[in-house]
């Protein structure tokens, strides 16, 4: 499924309103800054970017967002992932690989949404020390970003602003590696639809070759299968990542989140990437550089770069 010739588009979303932390929305302008896309030409990859994606028209066409049941922003949150959703779905459509570079997560109901479009038979790989799957029932924050997935399986009822989105992912062609900050109300979702995933245990107990290919021999199992892979910087552990809103210790080292992207692109499935929750604004100027160099480094990896 990889573009023959290589080519990739950046889908740069400047977008925070799925959680409360300012900064977020900076994330993708600092690591186009760091040198990005360059970095991916330099491995071969013809890059489309034409600036950020502009969220302000939206914006200013909401005059009030008032919450939905406990749900912030639920307005902006939805017309910006519609629109994210356009963005990559047509990318896809004219055979370039989308890179969405957030943004908070919530950005996902957007880049999947995208994909399944032009690949209705797509999988996903959701890498995170969350699950990402409250639905408006169940979460207790009311951050968007706590609950794209569920939006994505069509969980929970429906909330009429959000009817645009198509829930056409099944449960059993999502899987998750990271996990260690799952809610009650999450892991009973897990459960109760049957959805693998693979927590920081099982990076321990199997460590992470073994982890990454029974996660693609459950969701790819014939290798036949376009794969989505949506990389949450917090899956890492923060002593490698910590500019991100959601840090949680006990993550990723720098080479199993690294062999994840690796792994992926030797399958030749990929078909989009989202970076996400690099947040720029949170910590102090070597933090921040480490991080923004961490998700770079991350999205070269699932592109094709190799350690010889
Ligand atoms: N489960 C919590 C919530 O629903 O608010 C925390 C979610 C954090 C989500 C980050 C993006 O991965
Ligand atoms: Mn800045
Ligand atoms: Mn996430
Ligand atoms: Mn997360």
């Amino acid at each position: 499924f990889l573009p023959n010739p290589k080519s990739l588009a950046i889908v740069g979303c400047p977008f925070s309103g799925g959680q409360p932390r300012p900064g977020v929305d900076e994330g993708p302008i600092h690591l186009v800054k760091a040198g990005l896309p360059q970095q991916l030409a330099d491995l071969g990859w013809d890059v489309e970017f034409n600036g950020h994606h502009q969220f302000e028209d939206i914006s200013a066409s909401i005059t009030s967002d008032e919450p939905i049941g406990l749900l912030k922003n639920p307005r902006r949150v939805s017309q910006v992932c519609h629109a994210v959703a356009q963005t990559v779905s047509g990318h896809a459509k004219r055979g370039k690989l989308p890179l969405t570079l957030g943004g908070d997560h919530s950005l996902a109901i957007g880049t999947i949404s995208g994909t399944l479009e032009q690949y209705p038979d797509a999988c996903v790989v959701w890498v995170d020390a969350h699950a990402d799957i409250n639905t408006p029932e169940t979460t207790d924050t009311g951050n968007i970003h706590g609950m794209p997935v569920a939006f994505l399986l069509g969980l929970g009822s429906p909330v009429p602003e959000f009817s645009w989105i198509k829930p056409v992912l099944k449960p059993n062609r999502i899987v998750y590696i990271g996990l260690r900050d799952v809610d009650a109300g999450e892991k009973r979702i897990l459960k109760e639809n049957g959805i693998k995933a693979f927590s920081m245990h099982e990076v321990d107990k199997y460590g992470i070759g073994q982890v990454v290919k029974m996660a693609l021999d459950h969701v790819n199992p014939k290798g036949d299968l376009p794969i989505h892979l949506s990389f949450d910087v917090d899956a890492l552990d923060p002593t490698v990542a910590p500019s991100t809103g959601t840090p949680v210790r006990g993550g990723l080292t720098f080479r199993e989140g690294h062999y994840i992207c690796e792994a992926i692109y030797e399958t030749g499935c990929l078909v989009a990437l989202d970076i996400m929750e690099v947040n720029p604004s949170l910590a102090n100027e070597e933090a921040v550089k480490q991080t923004v160099a961490v998700g770079c480094s991350l999205a070269r990896s699932a592109l094709g770069e190799t350690l010889l």
